[in-house]
């Protein structure tokens, strides 16, 4: 086969082709490596045809774009969702085992694109996946960072983090484009000349553009996800180097280099760092200024900004895209600063995902003035023209020498929403309750979603088998189509079959576990599954508790007749979290004297699997019988993952917190274990002096748990090691771990109950998975075309 001809049609003739010619490698001595990149990029070749044709039509049509602004795009392995939604999958298979190797190893000898920490991350490769589905044109913005989430390991039971390389590799997705850079400035000082203010910046870097095209659902629409990385303007000092001075000879280099270096671990907590907020006005300027430069490539006329451009800021990290917008129109363009600010915030929205206070971003001035002094003015003077048109308003974007960065993108923004009906609600009421007052047609609300071609086709391929086989493929491009499985619930042989395909999950998730992790689960029983970022508010240590309730009870009274369970953790705490480290090493701890316990461990084990990750969350879901959802009321945005584990047919053992109360709407209150404290009952319940002591003092199970802990059942080497959390849970107990466990013990029994009748429990799940529907990201995407974008698809409805 010679170069120039390069197959079109033959799918693995093309693979062939990319292996010789892109990799240069002769197949007889072809890696795992070489022939998942050859495939990636005979995959990739199909994809550009579509992508390129969308970016043409987009144009033809003049069409209004969108663009999502976000840290993180937590998009894990891309291979199978692309050749699943270019419907390549039997061609792949084929091919791929024509030449000896075996599919499965091939796609997951991938690594997990990590570019973020959890569900924020998470739901904007959701989106950037139902985006292109829905032909809707739009780019995600972001960082490329060369090391993304750190990969955690347990050393004695301790959280241990190693550096993430997935970019060791070559990534076959993306194309570099040295063309598309942007100098930016930072720091320096603001000086008058003809009565202008002009940024004189210090330091200046150069961001650099990689493209992955995006491809939707049967592959009729595409769009880029174009991500940032830092350059040195001048990379390289001859004259250093000349010297003999070789390290200061690439210093800018590597100084440049640093801002995409890493990916921040604090998940819904802020720092503050000086890099952080450089990492924010890095991506968000390069991101305006490639959307300027787009714009005026084919319009005159700033002020049809609003018109052709929707910004969507993924939380407040990229709330500097604001400002830097005015800057743009009225420092550089020559508007008036009252037309650059009208404009700019008919362009800009803001989604928040979180009310917790530690999480909401906010810069001393001092730090940001030396490094945006610019910006800080046109803070000020966009908190002014606010005052001016709202003269009773008491916010501000800065007040008490910060620069908050919720108050200033509520300020920016065309529309603000939030994640979940609960959540928006109190959005109103808490943290924008003043901001709600002056601007009450501005809060709206969109509920999350994932999308279902990842999240139940790819990685359930059981189950969406059984669903295609009964209702047709048409559920996987319109997933709300689920509800036409409720009448085949009531058939027998049906249901068996639905049995069947969780049974077989559980099995490949045992002989997985057992593989990797040299642990023989019982696959007869409950898989109880909690799996998210370790957090106080999330309640991990609620979950042990009970687990270990639980093996003392089933110890006193080991005949009566308990229901199997395994009880499944993962997830990684930040680094300098040390309360949610203590809670990882307490479950560790907890699993090696429950797993060794002869007496209960057929009844009873305890598993926590380290590095969790995207690629993980695809193998527990499908396999999980119960998802745990016990956050404090009022704390947890939405949750995504309570979504993915409903729709692959586990029941939520949950509180009334963020999406659950949605689900639970749905999928109805019978198919739901309820348990815990409303958001007023918390809030009520934190007034109550002493009220941990008083709970513990009024449930003796949750006494005796207690007291293991302290005293070292669990640490016998170290009686006081979790002395921190017992002090926790005794003490203020913020999160009411303590109030609400009685309330969780009787809907665990409830679920052990429910279990032993296996009829029932399918029914249960099967109706789960049949009004779930709703809670596909597509539904979500439209929502915001719809309510927040006045964005409309290039495709047309099939
Ligand atoms: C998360 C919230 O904690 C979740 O409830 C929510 O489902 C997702 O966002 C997506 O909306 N979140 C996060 O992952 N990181 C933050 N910094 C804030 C919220």
């Amino acid at each position: 086969m010679a170069k120039d001809n390069m197959p079109k049609t033959d799918f693995r003739d093309a693979i062939l082709w990319h292996l010789t010619y892109t990799l240069g490698k002769d197949p007889d001595h072809a890696q795992i490596f070489d022939w998942r990149m050859a495939l990636s990029y005979a995959v990739r070749d199909r994809i550009v045809d579509r992508w390129m044709a969308a970016t043409r039509e987009t144009y033809r049509a003049d069409a209004k774009r969108v663009y999502y602004l976000s840290m993180e795009f937590l998009i894990g392995r891309l291979l199978e969702d692309n050749i699943v939604n270019m419907r390549l999958a039997d061609e792949a298979r084929s091919a791929i085992e024509s030449f000896g190797l075996n599919y499965r190893s091939v796609l997951l000898d991938e690594p997990d694109a990590a570019l973020g920490n959890g569900g924020l991350g998470r739901l904007a490769a959701c989106f950037m996946e139902s985006l292109a589905t829905l032909g809707c044109p739009a780019y995600g913005y972001g960082i490329r960072y060369e090391h993304g989430l750190f990969r955690q390991s347990f050393a004695d039971g301790r959280q241990h983090e190693a550096p993430e390389d997935w970019l060791q590799q070559p990534y076959a997705w993306e194309f570099e484009r040295p063309e598309a850079a942007f100098t930016l400035g930072f720091g320096g000082r603001v000086v008058s000349r003809d009565g202008k203010a002009v940024w004189e910046p210090e330091n200046f870097v150069k961001s650099e553009a990689f493209d992955t095209p995006v491809v939707g659902w049967k592959g009729r629409w595409a769009n880029t996800l174009r991500l940032w990385s830092g350059r040195a303007v001048n990379p390289f000092d001859l004259e250093r180097f000349n010297a003999g001075d070789f390290a200061a000879a690439a210093e800018n280099e590597a100084l440049a280099r640093t801002i995409s270096r890493v990916l921040y671990p604090e998940d819904s907590t802020e720092k503050g760092k000086r890099l952080r907020l450089t990492q924010e006005y890095f991506f968000s300027a390069a991101s305006i200024r490639d959307i300027l430069r787009r714009f005026l490539s084919d319009h005159a006329d700033l002020r049809l900004l609003p018109q052709k451009v929707a910004i969507q800021m993924n939380d407040t990290h990229p709330a500097i895209a604001g400002p830097e917008l005015v800057r743009l129109l009225h420092d550089e363009h020559g508007l008036p600063f009252e037309e650059a600010l009208h404009i700019t915030q008919g362009c800009v929205n803001y989604t928040n995902h979180t009310l917790l206070p530690e999480a909401l971003e906010s810069w001393g001035e001092d730090l940001f003035a030396s490094l945006l002094p610019r910006h800080l003015q046109l803070i000020d003077r966009i908190d002014d023209a606010h005052a001016k048109a709202n003269p009773s308003r008491k916010v501000a974007a800065r007040g008490e020498g910060r620069v908050k960065m919720g108050e200033l993108s509520f300020i920016m923004a065309n529309r603000v929403n939030g994640v979940a009906a609960l959540h928006t609600g109190l959005m109103k009421t808490t943290v924008f309750k003043e901001l709600h007052r002056l601007h009450p047609e501005r809060i709206v609300n969109e509920t999350n979603g994932v999308t279902p071609r990842r999240w139940v086709h790819s990685c359930n391929p059981r189950l969406s088998t059984l669903i295609t086989d009964t209702i047709g493929e048409g559920w996987v491009g319109d997933l709300e189509q689920l509800t036409k499985l409720e009448p085949h619930i009531d058939n027998p042989d049906w249901l068996s079959r639905f049995t069947e395909v969780k049974a077989l999950n559980k099995a490949d998730l045992c002989d997985w576990i057992t593989r990797d992790h040299g642990l023989m689960l019982n696959p007869q029983a409950i898989f109880d599954v909690q799996i998210k970022r370790i957090h106080e508010y999330k309640r991990q240590h609620l979950n042990i508790l009970e687990a270990i309730a639980h093996w003392q009870e089933i110890k006193d009274n080991p005949g009566a007749g308990w229901t199997p369970r395994v009880k499944i953790f993962g997830g990684k705490a930040a680094p300098g979290y040390f309360f949610a480290k203590d809670i990882i090493r307490l479950i560790n701890d907890v699993s090696v004297v429950v797993n060794a316990d002869a007496q209960t461990n057929e009844l009873l084990q305890v598993v926590y699997l380290p590095n969790y990750n995207v690629t993980m969350a695809e193998r527990l879901i499908p396999a999980a019988d119960l998802s745990e959802q016990v956050s404090t009321a009022g704390k947890e945005a939405s949750g995504t993952g309570n979504m993915k584990f409903a729709l692959n047919g586990a029941l939520t053992i949950g509180t009334l917190d963020g999406a659950n109360v949605e689900i639970r709407e749905r999928v109805g209150a019978d198919n739901f274990f309820l348990f815990g404290m409303t958001v007023d009952e918390a809030e009520a319940r934190r007034n109550v002096e002493a009220h941990a002591t008083k709970a513990i003092a009024a449930d003796p199970r949750l006494a005796r748990a207690v007291d293991a802990i302290r005293s070292g059942v669990f640490s016998p080497s170290e009686p006081d090691r979790y002395a921190g959390i017992v002090a926790n849970l005794t003490g203020a107990d913020y999160f009411l771990v303590a109030s609400d466990f009685s309330d969780y013990w009787r809907a665990q029994r409830e679920v052990d109950r429910a279990y032993a009748d296996a009829q029932g429990w399918a029914r249960m799940a099967a109706l789960n998975v049949a009004r779930s529907g709703w809670f596909s990201s597509d539904r979500t995407i439209r929502g915001y075309m719809a309510d927040i974008w006045n964005a409309k698809s290039l495709i047309g409805q099939e």
